[in-house]
């Protein structure tokens, strides 16, 4: 049987035959695109944005007995036996340490424009106190200005989990607010020599990660398993560290210089985008983000958190609340998975609703794939504490990557995974959220802490028996993005 236009409009109950506008796939009108499609479908970012990728520095630098560098909870937790998958450690991991110059050739080939690395305690002070290694500081003053010979400007991250293993033994690392205290020098120090040329600091890289799986979940360095009140008092010392080293940066740096902290808070999605559950995602992140980010941007601890911990809650003085929440230039997020909330009624107002058992993940278990995590985690601290200078920190994502019979990693997947979550991204750019540059996690493979070497994580594959670099697909792809600043 054949369908006229007429019978077709009949079906579909449209009265508008005739109308030059009829829609003949249905009578409701069209879904509008995701927000901010420029003409032509093209889903741009603003002029300027800055793209690029990051690292952190046990994770591929190698090198851990060179020029005075000195030893590190991690080089002691991958040396125990049964704590990082098949034994692996940080020894040699990307050898970056004298590849540097190549790595920087990738990027440059990539066409990022900013690169944000870690900086080594213990390569400057090998002890975390005391006299400082001049070696130490050197090799970070060559990265710095290869990345500035090259046109790529430095992000530097002052810890991301490597601690001096000096500061664990006569201290018991952050359970010791002269940790703390440590860190702020140490900032000082470095800010002071690096902040001619480095105009962008974070502090901490992710107190979510490293204390809670360091100090309470014993999964990673220093893998200890602190009873509550002891936790909480570790907590809170990372915080005043990071509240020190913001206060030791303010003192010691070339006055235009910015700083930060790239915490990977709860991701707080709607679970539908209505005004309730919008506002109970809102809620959720203050309160699940209570004992780091909240405190930092609010400088008090919530109600609901002190309540909570009752009497294991930190213990501490008014004026650490004033240190912990100086003020910040910008907000880095770290972003890979959502937690979604709905609004319940309650006097909380909120619930989290668990992942069932088939919600999808890469390679990572953790990692499960939530794009709209990308929108809603800026609009949460944009929003929350009108913050006017938000950075995702990491994103990105583990797929098997296994080289095709070429040599290439054809990594859809991963491809997949990037273009649907930088889709997010860009609705909230064009939405005025003042996101304003997007660091991919990560330049290449590397050691992914007790997961070894078996996740990869990289835009290039790294070859560990040869240390070649090679880009995978999503190499392409990103590429692609930065050169026409769109997703594509
Ligand atoms: C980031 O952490 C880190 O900053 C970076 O160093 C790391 O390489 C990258 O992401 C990829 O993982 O073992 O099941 O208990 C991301 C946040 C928090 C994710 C801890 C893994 C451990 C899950 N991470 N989580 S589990």
């Amino acid at each position: 049987m054949k369908f006229s236009r007429r019978d077709f409009a009949k079906i579909v109950g449209t009265a508008a035959l005739g109308s030059a506008t009829v829609n003949v796939a249905g009578a409701e009108p069209p879904l509008p695109a995701i927000g901010g499609t420029a003409a032509g479908g093209q889903r741009t970012f603003p002029d300027g944005f800055l793209w690029g990728s990051a690292t952190a520095s046990y994770q591929v630098e190698g090198a851990v007995k060179e020029d005075g560098r000195g030893p590190t909870i991690w080089d002691t937790f991958s040396h125990t036996p049964g704590k990082t998958v098949n034994g692996a450690t940080g020894d040699v991991a990307d050898d970056h340490y004298h590849r540097f110059k190549g790595d920087i050739a990738l990027m440059k080939a990539l066409g990022v424009r900013s690169y944000r690395f870690s900086i080594a305690w213990s390569r400057v002070f090998p002890t975390g106190t005391g006299s400082p290694n001049p070696k130490g500081l050197d090799f970070y003053n060559k990265l710095v200005d290869e990345l500035l010979k090259n046109g790529i400007q430095p992000f530097a991250t002052l810890y991301h989990w490597d601690l001096p293993q000096a500061l664990q033994d006569k201290n018991g690392g952050w359970e010791s607010r002269d940790t703390s205290e440590a860190f702020g020098n140490y900032a000082g120090y470095v800010g002071e020599r690096l902040s001619d040329r480095v105009k962008h600091f974070f502090t901490i890289n992710e107190f979510g990660a490293f204390v809670e799986l360091g100090y309470n979940l014993g999964i990673h360095a220093p893998g200890l398993k602190l009873p509550k009140g002891r936790f909480n008092q570790t907590r809170h010392h990372a915080v005043l560290g990071h509240g020190l080293a913001v206060q030791a940066l303010r003192a010691k740096c070339k006055q235009d210089t910015k700083i930060g902290i790239a915490e990977n808070m709860a991701i707080c999605v709607p679970v539908i985008e209505t005004p309730e559950h919008i506002k109970a995602a809102e809620e959720a992140c203050r309160q699940l983000n209570a004992q780091y980010m909240t405190v930092i941007q609010e400088g008090k601890y919530t109600k609901e958190y002190l309540a909570a911990q009752g009497a294991d809650a930190p213990k501490f003085m008014d004026a650490d609340l004033k240190t912990i929440s100086s003020p910040l230039d910008f907000v880095g997020i770290n972003i890979y998975t959502p937690t979604y909330v709905r609004a319940d009624g309650s006097k909380k107002g909120f619930q989290v609703v668990p992942h069932p058992a088939t919600f999808p993940h890469m390679a990572s278990q953790w990692l499960s794939i939530g794009p709209e995590a990308l929108y809603w985690g800026p609009h949460n601290v944009n929003k929350l504490w009108n913050v006017k200078e938000i950075y995702i920190t990491e994103n990105g994502c583990s797929s098997s990557d296994i080289p095709a019979a070429d040599g290439k990693v054809y990594d859809t997947d991963r491809v997949m995974f990037l273009r649907n979550y930088l889709s997010h991204l860009q609705r909230a750019t064009s939405d005025g959220i003042p996101v304003k540059g997007y660091f991919l996690w990560s330049l290449m493979d590397n050691f992914e802490w007790a997961d070894g070497y078996t996740n990869r994580f990289g835009l290039h594959y790294v070859d560990y028996e040869t240390q070649k670099r090679t880009p995978k697909l999503s190499a392409d792809f990103y590429k692609q993005v930065i050169a026409r600043n769109m997703v594509v």
